[in-house]
């Protein structure tokens, strides 16, 4: 209750009184994402011979955060937490069944904010979470819904926009039946532009050929290589033997029964990629999709590079969570290790300096709302919780503070340059030292050496965290006039 009530102050206090301020001069944002990118990006070195030339491209042009992490390792509550500016323990929004415009509708999230200082803000794909609900159109002058590559497994009352179709011959093309849905990967019998994505592509080529009166803020929200992982043959072409993670025989006993159970979290699928022998088959598929994922940014950012707003356009690109290839016998994202929360976060354009420097220091998408405040000079905004990026954009090596990663209520990981501490809500701990184990497989937790580096972490614990807010089965919500009842 004390947290809500502490809330709700940060709220009223909250500068909202800025409708028509003159955004003139200001640059544009290019807010480009992907979804359940980890690491596998070739400037961050997490799979050696991974394709990905734009984003290294990007890298270098501009900074790429080394130790970027979300703030919740799921969609939802990690973007609802970024496009917020506040952590799942204060809105209660910790997983990927909990509207927001419900439960916080008075919250002014990114979009809206550059919309009340005069920017023209649109989108486009996946930006807030995707199922119906969960996008209010009043967040934007003009968004562009979706477009999925499984039509025919998107049901009407989640994504009623979405003509459906009947599976294609040869679903599903992993060979695996038994499993319903997303859980699928291969190559569509498609060209390359038919992908769901690439309608995104196009719709924000022709949205940067545009000329416009005011600043603009464009979204593109792309869907790869979160599953089901389809792609074009050529991406599949570039990893014919690709490198499985090694994964220790005991690597979850010494591991508390929380993450234990994290780590279970459909296990059932993991366990069948292994078990059927296409382990090899699904790391390529991943691997495909994110070279997908890279040239579809290459087009994106090649659009803006030859349009009129190419010198004035901050670029910001993030993944909202990491992915397991089996480490920590997983397949999926949703647990506080490095795996899951280590995400590619790259800023480019006006007020990026010291380009091609990399920054070390620990940093989450949290942090972005009011790095945006400030580089685009929109009104402040004292209730956000993230730390505006702009310091270590002006110094490389200005101070940060540690990362805080929440996954579900009271559940947590502090991640240092150097350590990654996990405290779960009945108090287990785990602690890993990633200079000299940099794949978290000894947890240093039970050493007494290392009581005062816990201590000195666990301060950065949130002290409470609000109750989780009703799941969307609590209310009656009608896509046409985008309105939510509350059942009784
Ligand atoms: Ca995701």
């Amino acid at each position: 209750m004390q947290h809500r009530r502490a809330f709700l102050r940060a709220l009223a206090g909250a500068s909202l009184a800025s409708v028509g301020a003159a955004a003139a001069g200001r640059p544009n944002v290019l807010f480009l994402s992907v979804d359940d990118m980890n690491d596998w990006v070739g400037c961050l070195e997490g799979y050696p011979g991974v394709r990905t030339p734009h984003l290294d491209a990007l890298a270098r042009r501009g900074v790429l955060f080394r130790n970027a992490h979300c703030t919740a390792p799921l969609c939802n509550p990690s973007r609802t937490a970024l496009l917020t500016g506040l952590r799942p323990d204060t809105t209660g929004i910790y997983n990927n069944e909990q509207y927001l415009r419900p439960n916080l509708p008075q919250v002014v999230t990114l979009p809206v904010h550059f919309k009340k200082d005069g920017y023209y803000v649109a989108g486009v794909g996946k930006v807030f979470h995707h199922v119906a609900g969960f996008n209010p159109p009043d967040q934007w002058h003009e968004f562009e819904l979706q477009q999925f590559d499984d039509p025919w497994y998107r049901r009407a009352e989640w994504y009623p926009w979405v003509k459906k179709i009947p599976p294609p011959k040869g679903h599903p093309f992993n060979g695996l039946d038994g499993f319903a849905g997303e859980f699928d990967w291969g190559v569509l019998d498609i060209p390359e532009e038919a992908y769901g994505d690439m309608h995104a592509v196009r719709w924000a080529e022709a949205f940067l050929k545009r000329k416009f009166d005011q600043p603009f803020f464009l979204a593109v929200g792309l869907w790869h290589p979160h599953i089901p992982m389809y792609a074009p043959q050529r991406y599949f072409d570039w990893y014919p033997d690709p490198r499985l993670p090694e994964v220790p025989e005991n690597d979850l006993d010494d591991i508390p029964k929380i993450g234990q159970t994290f780590a279970a979290f459909r296990r059932d699928e993991y366990e069948r990629i292994v078990t059927s022998g296409k382990w090899r088959d699904a790391v390529r598929a991943y691997l495909a999709c994110i070279s997908f994922a890279d040239a579809m940014v290459g087009r994106i950012l090649k659009a803006l590079e030859s349009s009129p707003h190419a010198q004035n356009t901050i670029i910001v690109f993030w993944s909202d969570n990491g992915w397991h290839l089996g480490e920590k016998r997983h397949w999926h994202k949703s647990t506080l290790w490095e795996r899951a929360t280590h995400v590619p976060l790259i800023l480019a354009g006006p007020g990026v300096q010291y380009p091609g420097r990399d920054r070390l220091q620990p940093v989450t998408l949290l942090d972005l709302y009011p790095t945006l405040v400030e580089m685009c000079g929109l009104s402040p905004r004292r209730d956000l919780e993230g730390k505006s990026l702009v310091p270590l954009l002006r110094n490389p090596s200005a101070k940060h503070r540690p990362a805080v990663i929440t996954h579900e209520a009271g559940n947590h990981a502090v991640r240092t340059e150097r350590w990654r501490y996990i405290r779960y809500h009945d108090g287990s701990e785990e602690l890993y030292d990633r200079n000299s184990d940099p794949n978290e497989w000894k947890n240093l937790a039970g050493d007494p050496r290392f009581l005062s580096v816990k201590r000195e972490l666990a301060r950065w614990i949130p002290a409470s965290s609000a109750p989780p807010q009703p799941n969307r089965d609590q209310f009656d919500f009608d896509f046409e006039t985008y309105r939510y009842h509350r059942r009784p």
